[in-house]
């Protein structure tokens, strides 16, 4: 890699760890809350809960996630094709335009003038400067997308009739799924709340923002997945000492991804009226397809698993699954990562089911089942992948393995207790998003769990912390060792036999768009053909 290209990559990883940072801070003082100790005071310039909410949810799930992507990406699309990136400028600018964004973004936040959560539903109002550095953000994960287009055209070019390299087509399939589904989202900010926001119109259809958000809420939940699930499929195989097993599978769970993650956004609002039973039940439907991919997912990486763990000689039928190399922070990391996904899994398709998602749906379940997905799934690996990044970035080596362990193994044990404890208070009908420090109406039966809550909560303090220190150590005094050449594991079964079918884009593409068309077209219909009363503004906090 280049040095310039190494540049880039530290610069996506150094803004995605100050998020994570930054955010992440809130997360303890959150469930402290919860647990009944106020320590909101604690931060200068804090004006209440909901501000500190706004700023964990936004930096965690938006800001954390999207840079630690665009470096990953970047990084494993570059060195799996053994190529450079196409056109530096390109590259630099885009990093610089999501920055910027970030920046406007950031300040209406820190000034409370975007306390409108995450999800920053109308009527709820922000400041123009937060849904125009939103824009500027997927405006720029766009053109990552068309970096990652120019490099699969060249390397297409000079290699006729071979197949795509799979962690490059992990890549690309992964933006490529992220482009469609942020039209939702970037249609919503650009044309509905943006003019809101600066007056140049009175009102906007509430029911029509959140359902052009869930368009792309939904789907943006595996373009946080799919680089973790690229890490599975085409690096933990090898840090086990084994092959991936089929090649041809791991391009179809993508390639399915592509066609099916996009229509079922409806699944987040079930409770929302004006959209009717049929189509919701449909997107509930379509919602048990989605989890398929993750089902040849689990299979594909267990059989990779038991493979690595037959060659070192093992023989029962279910030794393997603890006989790895649990010594390998890289490793261990990722495996804590998809046990505690093998319950956040579960748990999605209990919210996927129009019935029983009323049982649970605000509830302080869902926040356990986030924390096991986005926060456990996503980042635990994101926190391995680092430890597997930094000796190819730095040429240092990370400073101490044993530390890694522990910090991997505190976060799995933290978002344990913490999510075990959110899903009971849930069924207890719990709310979440509310500060129930403060709330009158707390029953008896939720204290026990909401205790839990506050200790997960400060186990994964300690181990956010832990990783901040071992990355700035590793930075400052891991020891020098020449740059290892990054590689990805070895394959099974293909790619030699591998489908021209599943080396191909644009029939998948255009597949999306149909089940797009055939998922979405009715509830826009709805929505727009009842014409909604226009919102004012709100502002809460
Ligand atoms: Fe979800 C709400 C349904 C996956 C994130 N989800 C959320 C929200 C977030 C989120 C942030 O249907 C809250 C949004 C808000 O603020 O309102 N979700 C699902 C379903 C899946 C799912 C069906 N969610 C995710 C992922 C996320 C994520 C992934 C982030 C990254 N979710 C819902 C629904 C709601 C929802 C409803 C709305 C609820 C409501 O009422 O508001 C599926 O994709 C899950 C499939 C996963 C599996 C697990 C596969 C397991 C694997 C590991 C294998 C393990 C091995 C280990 C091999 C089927 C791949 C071997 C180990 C050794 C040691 C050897
Ligand atoms: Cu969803």
């Amino acid at each position: 890699m280049t040095a310039p290209e190494n540049r880039l990559v530290r610069g996506y990883l150094i803004v995605a760890l100050l998020a994570l940072a930054v955010g992440g801070l809130f997360g303890p003082l959150q469930a402290l809350n919860w647990a009944g100790l106020d320590l909101y005071g604690l931060i200068p310039g804090l004006r209440s809960y909901y501000q500190g909410l706004s700023l964990h949810g936004t930096l965690l799930v938006l800001v954390w996630t999207t840079f630690f992507i665009g470096g990953f990406l970047l990084f494993v699309t570059r060195q799996s094709l053994g190529q450079p990136l196409p056109r530096p400028g390109l590259t630099w600018a885009t990093f610089w335009l999501m920055v910027v964004g970030l920046v406007l973004a950031a300040l209406p936040l820190l000034s409370n003038d975007a306390t409108v959560l995450f999800t920053f539903y109308a009527p709820l109002k922000a400041s123009p400067l937060f849904y125009l550095g939103l824009g500027l953000i997927v405006v720029g994960t766009w053109l990552l997308t068309l970096t990652l287009g120019l490099a699969y055209r060249r390397w297409r070019a000079a290699h006729p009739g071979e197949p795509y390299p799979l962690p490059a087509f992990m890549a690309l399939v992964t933006m490529l799924m992220w482009t469609l589904a942020s039209l939702g989202i970037a249609f919503e900010v650009v044309f509905l709340l943006l003019p809101w926001s600066v007056g140049l119109t009175g009102g906007v259809d509430a029911l029509l923002t959140r359902t052009l958000f869930w368009f792309t809420g939904h789907p943006i939940v595996y373009f946080w997945l799919l680089p973790a699930y690229l890490s599975w499929y085409t690096l933990v195989p090898r840090h086990a000492g084994g092959s991936l097993f089929s090649e041809p599978m791991a391009r179809l769970s993508f390639l399915l991804f592509l066609t099916t993650s996009i229509p079922v956004g409806v699944h987040h609002q079930f409770t929302d009226p004006g959209i009717s039973e049929g189509p919701k039940l449909l997107h509930t439907f379509f919602t048990f397809v989605v989890f398929f991919p993750s089902l040849l997912t689990a299979f594909n990486v267990a059989a990779s698993l038991e493979s690595a763990a037959r060659r070192r000689g093992e023989q029962g039928w279910l030794g393997w699954l603890w006989r790895q190399r649990w010594g390998d922070p890289v490793l261990t990391a990722q495996l804590l990562a998809m046990i505690l996904f093998i319950f956040g899994g579960i748990g999605g398709l209990v919210n996927a089911s129009l019935n029983v998602n009323l049982l649970v749906h605000n509830t302080a379940w869902i926040v356990g089942h986030f924390h096991l997905t986005v926060g456990s799934a996503v980042t635990l690996t994101f926190m391995g992948v680092t430890y597997w990044l930094l000796p190819h970035l730095l040429g240092r080596q990370l400073w101490s393995r044993g530390l890694a362990l522990v910090q991997a193994v505190l976060w799995f044990v933290g978002m344990a207790v913490f999510a075990y404890a959110l899903h009971n208070l849930g069924l207890l009908d719990t709310p979440r998003r509310t500060m129930l420090g403060a709330a009158p109406y707390r029953l008896a039966e939720w204290q026990p769990w909401l205790v839990l809550v506050g200790i997960g909560g400060v186990i994964l303090f300690l181990s956010g912390l832990l990783y901040f220190v071992l990355v700035v150590l590793t930075a400052l005094a891991g020891e020098r060792q020449p740059v290892p050449a990054p590689a990805f594991a070895e394959t099974i079964h293909g790619p030699a036999d591998t489908p021209r079918a599943f080396d191909r884009l644009a029939p998948w593409l255009v597949v999306s768009v149909v089940l797009i068309v055939v998922g979405y077209g009715p509830v826009f219909w709805q929505v727009l053909s009842q014409g909604t009363p226009p919102a004012a503004g709100l502002r809460v906090w």
